[in-house]
C-alpha cells in the first residue's frame, strides 16, 4: 500500500486545491494532508487565513480522496511528519520546486504543476475590488 502526503494551507478553497489533492490521491491508495496552522500561515504569508485551521481541516477531512488531515505547526519539521505518517511519496506543486528535496532520503518527492489562473490571494483581490 503506497501511502502519499502532501502539505497545503487550503485558504478560500478552490479548484487549484482539488486538483492537486485529486492528483496527488492517484499516485498511491491513501492520501495524508498536512494542513498549515493559521500561526504557521501568519509566518510565512504575514496574514492569517480567511478561513481558520479547524474550518480548512473540515473541509479537506470531507472530500472523498482524503484519508487523513492533521495540523502541520512547522515546515522544518516536514521530515517528522513524514516518517511518523510512514509516507512513502511526498506531494507539492511546482511552485514549490526543489524546495523539498532535502527530505529526499526519507520518501520520493513528487512535484506536480500548479492549475494556472486560480489562487487564494486573486480570489481574496477580485472580491475586495467588488463594489
Ligand atoms: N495549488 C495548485 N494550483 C493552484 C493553487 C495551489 O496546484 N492554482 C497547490 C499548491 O501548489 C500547493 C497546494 O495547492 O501544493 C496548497 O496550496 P497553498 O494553500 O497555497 O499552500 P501553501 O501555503 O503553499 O503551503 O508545507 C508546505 C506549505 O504548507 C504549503
Amino acid at each position: 500500500m503506497k501511502r502519499i502526503i502532501t502539505f497545503g494551507t487550503f485558504d478560500v478553497f478552490h479548484v487549484g486545491h482539488v486538483n492537486i489533492l485529486e492528483r496527488a490521491a492517484s499516485l498511491g491508495d491513501y492520501l495524508i494532508v498536512g494542513v498549515s496552522s493559521d500561526n504557521l500561515n501568519f509566518s510565512k504569508k504575514g496574514r492569517y487565513p480567511i478561513y481558520s485551521q479547524g474550518e480548512r481541516c473540515k473541509i479537506i477531512s470531507s472530500l472523498r480522496f482524503v484519508n487523513e488531515v492533521f495540523i502541520e505547526n512547522s515546515l522544518e519539521l516536514k521530515k517528522e511528519y513524514i516518517t511518523q505518517n510512514n509516507a512513502d511519496v511526498l506531494v507539492m506543486g511546482d511552485d514549490w520546486l526543489g524546495r523539498f528535496d532535502w527530505v529526499s532520503d526519507v520518501c520520493e518527492v513528487i512535484y506536480l504543476p500548479r492549475t494556472p489562473s486560480v489562487s487564494t490571494t486573486e480570489i481574496i483581490e477580485v472580491v475586495k475590488a467588488l463594489k
